[in-house]
């Protein structure tokens, strides 16, 4: 495998090697950095390559579908906040096993969503045009955390948003790894929107118990929808099957499908903690929800030497 050492972010140099007409297009962001967009009779998406996060998806005919903060910016440094971050290589603050006894910076999920993902090739397919980004090895040099791995992330639009990231250790140990696809959807109204799909799983209560830093023995147990009239932040335990927010004042469904993945998060922080956040805007809250395909310390993925794992979530909107 090659290493890709220095990021090119130039779009005329990016659309001159990868830019397909109509298709796959490299431009320059209003929010200051980067992006390759791609087009589809059904559908556009926009992703930064910072944090190799998409910002954008709309579905022809629809309003966007990802919630974006007012605040965002692709040249701040600082973690966008909307759209898909990707958490990597580690959900939420790291789980005990992995910072035991190490020195190091160990920011709030992992530091892909604050790196610049190199553009490494486009292309269009049945299911529609596609990018792939990777973050290589070099680039998280001196973070502390002991792991030599290289993640590469594709996105197709077409009919459906697909994101599908792939992590391939490099290193002579196993890896271990926790990571999420942290979707934001833009929502009418919170206390409009329920999320279907986890009725009986189990649940990590994250406002009762914090953070998921090991595997609790605590836990509580979801029946029927999900519905918000407060802070919602849990971890839904072996599950694997769709999750759909269905959203009665946009009159819409949004649907996830995922692989390699058996920890669903949903999260809303409502009003004191998006007051808290600063970056959500006033009454914010009332417009997103975070339903995520995630590996958590409840289901960790061991990579071994060599190896490759892959995490892959598909989004689908049509009507409620
Ligand atoms: O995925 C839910 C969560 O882990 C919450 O606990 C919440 O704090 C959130 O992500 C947002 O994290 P951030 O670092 O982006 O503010």
């Amino acid at each position: 495998m090659t290493m890709l050492k220095n990021v090119e972010a130039n779009p005329e140099t990016l659309n001159a090697r990868m830019g397909i007409t109509g298709r796959v297009r490299f431009e320059a962001s209003a929010l200051g950095g980067p992006v390759v967009v791609l087009e589809h009779p059904r559908g556009r998406a926009t992703v930064a390559l910072f944090g190799g996060q998409v910002i954008d998806w709309q579905p022809a005919g629809q309003a966007a579908v990802l919630w974006l903060s007012p605040a965002a910016r692709l040249d701040a440094g600082q973690a966008v906040r909307g759209g898909v971050p990707v958490c990597w290589p580690w959900f939420g603050p790291p789980g005990r096993s992995l910072t035991e006894g190490m020195a190091g910076t160990w920011p709030q999920h992992g530091f892909a969503r604050t790196a610049t993902w190199q553009a490494v090739e486009t292309g269009d397919s049945m299911a529609g045009p596609w990018v792939t980004l990777a973050l290589t090895a070099p680039a998280m040099a001196g973070k502390g955390w002991p792991g030599k791995a290289e993640v590469r992330l594709t996105v197709v639009v077409g009919e459906t948003l697909e994101l599908r990231l792939v992590t391939r250790n490099l290193g002579s140990a196993p890896l271990v790894l926790t990571q999420a696809l942290h979707a934001y959807f833009h929502v009418g109204d919170i206390e409009e929107t329920r999320v279907e799909g986890l009725d009986g799983h189990v649940f990590h209560n994250a406002v009762a118990l914090g953070p998921a830093l090991a595997i609790s023995s605590t836990l509580n147990s979801q029946i029927g929808a999900v519905t918000f009239a407060g802070e919602v932040d849990r971890i839904y335990l072996e599950q694997r099957g769709p999750v759909s927010i269905v959203d009665r004042r946009l009159g819409r469904r949004i649907t996830m499908t995922k692989r390699g993945s058996a920890s669903t998060v949903v999260w809303n922080p409502w009003r004191d903690k998006a007051g808290n956040l600063g970056d959500i805007g006033a009454e914010g809250y009332r417009r997103m929800v975070c339903v995520e395909a995630a590996n958590t310390v409840y289901d960790a993925v061991t990579v071994p030497a060599g190896g490759t794992t892959e995490l892959a979530a598909v989004y689908e909107c049509g009507p409620a």
